[in-house]
């Protein structure tokens, strides 16, 4: 699986549209040609989540993935993050769409023994065992910028362990020693671990926009499968304290409060231009060219789904080069007239609204007043980062469908691991916040693991030894006869 399961999900979009309305819709010829970040799937956000955990009620929490479509039993060389991409968590807690606060993670792999093809011995039990033959360590770094650019920048933790890809009970008999020994609380409350955890993401590509479901109104009735169930992924979870974000470095004394609202969102950045032989550029063989270039951003993700199904394909490179403070002038016109609409009302004939969508700009890019709209100057300005009331207590009995299900403390108020998403977004576009509430659904709601009460939240990966992530490829429904179609 080479590309994010968003991405996949917009593929699947562009298929049932080109399938079901008799019209050119210029997403090429191929369905294989991918966007440019799907071929670097290192670099590639798949997703993120902003959300005040129930046992940390005064900090914010952040989880933030890279990596889609990981195979637990990748081996020889499991998957890890890309020690030449820098790796961001943003916070804009002034409304303007630029980022205030980064939090930049940079890896560094070691190999002990490079003639070993075994990520680590048989029974090895943590990060001091000399067994363990490949280690990955991040520098995490803090930065308070103005206007953009960068003020202050301060190395908060140095060379911490990233918990390692669950190889298999033969090799990590004790694999929770691994986690427990990622998790950090740093010098100043911030809480944090890195490595591979389960793919919290949870969709049925094959029945999300299965017809016969969607016209009895049965795609909230579950029978769906998740297709990203078994696979995990590259992880980044951050609990800061609500004062170290907020825009006057104060923690938030309610939900009215001026500093309660930030806006999240992850991104990476490379070289701009990041060649790993310098002999197979030709002409000059053997020397290296050391200058160093610029980062750049390749890739970056705020609502969930936004670059899948609103922006065309043909725009959603452009995406990952951009940033929030210009969405509204480079996408506005594709929230205000979401293609999927149409293609849901093509298909299901379900009135969706397809045209001034001004609902859909206010619930994902500008923020819903009283709620978790930016307060100041800069309220109502639509910019695609993920904005959370910190003055929003959580739930004790959260509902999967967030406000639109009564409750204010999940998406698109932040989002919460356990939110459904894909449910949500149908359901607004459909046309939910403006009268036209349509039942739909993948039929998936909840992910295959439960998520944990307490930090890093994010469930285990299942071990390359017990995985079972084929799963994913059987049919929702009866496969097709023997013999073939
Ligand atoms: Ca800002
Ligand atoms: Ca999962
Ligand atoms: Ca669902």
């Amino acid at each position: 699986m080479q590309k994010s399961p968003h991405k996949r999900l917009a593929v699947v979009i562009a298929a049932m549209a080109a399938a079901a309305i008799a019209v050119p819709l210029g997403f090429g010829s191929s369905h294989r040609e991918a966007p440019n970040i799907a071929l670097d799937p290192a670099a590639d956000n798949t997703d993120v989540y902003a959300y005040t955990a129930n046992d940390a009620p005064h900090a914010l929490t952040i989880a933030a993935d890279w990596i889609p479509g990981q195979v637990p039993a990748n081996g020889p060389n499991f998957f890890r993050f890309d020690d030449r991409a820098r790796y961001y968590v943003n916070v804009d807690n002034t409304g303007d769409g630029v980022a205030d606060i980064r939090y930049l993670f940079k890896f560094k792999t070691k190999v002990r023994n490079q003639n070993s093809f075994l990520y680590a011995g048989p029974g090895t039990q943590d990060f001091n065992d000399p067994g363990l033959n490949v280690i990955q360590r991040y520098d995490l770094v803090r930065e308070t910028l103005k206007h953009g650019k960068v003020e202050r920048s301060k190395t908060i933790a140095h060379k911490l362990p990233v918990s390692p890809p669950n190889i298999g009970p033969k090799t990590f008999p004790n694999y929770q020693n691994f986690v427990d020994q990622s998790i950090k609380t740093l010098g100043d409350g911030t809480k944090v671990f890195v490595g591979e955890r389960d793919d919290p993401f949870f969709v049925d590509l094959g029945a999300a926009f299965d017809a016969i479901n969607v016209r009895v109104g049965t795609g909230n009735q579950g029978q769906g499968k998740d297709d990203l169930s078994g696979y995990s992924t590259s992880a980044t979870v951050l609990q800061i304290p609500e004062r170290l974000v907020t825009r006057n470095g104060t923690s938030v004394s309610g939900p009215n409060a001026a500093n309660a609202v930030v806006g999240v969102w992850s991104s990476t950045d490379r070289r701009r231009l990041q060649v790993t032989n310098a002999s197979a550029v030709g002409g000059a063989a053997g020397k290296s060219r050391r200058r160093p270039n610029r980062f750049v951003q390749v890739s970056r993700l705020g609502n969930p789904l936004v670059n899948e199904v609103v922006i065309p394909l043909g725009q959603k490179d452009r995406f990952n080069r951009t940033t929030p403070n210009n969405d509204a002038a480079n996408y506005g016109k594709f929230v205000t007239k979401p293609e999927l609409a149409a293609v849901l009302n093509a298909l299901f004939g379900i009135n969706a609204p397809e045209t001034d969508r001004t609902d859909i700009v206010q619930a994902l890019l500008q923020g819903i007043p009283n709620l978790n709209q930016h307060s100041g100057r800069n309220a109502g300005t639509p910019v695609d980062t993920l904005k959370i009331n910190l003055g929003t207590p959580p739930s004790m009995t959260p509902s999967r469908f967030g406000v639109i299900g009564g409750d204010n403390a999940g998406f698109p108020n932040g989002r919460r691991l356990g939110d459904d998403v894909v449910d949500i977004e149908l359901q607004v576009i459909a046309g939910y916040l403006v009268g036209n509430k349509v039942p739909l659904g993948d039929g998936v709601d909840k992910n295959d693991k439960k998520f944990l009460s307490k930090f890093p939240y994010l469930a285990a990966p299942d071990s390359g030894f017990d995985s079972n992530p084929s799963q994913r490829f059987e049919p929702a429904h009866p496969p097709t006869p023997p013999g073939g179609p």
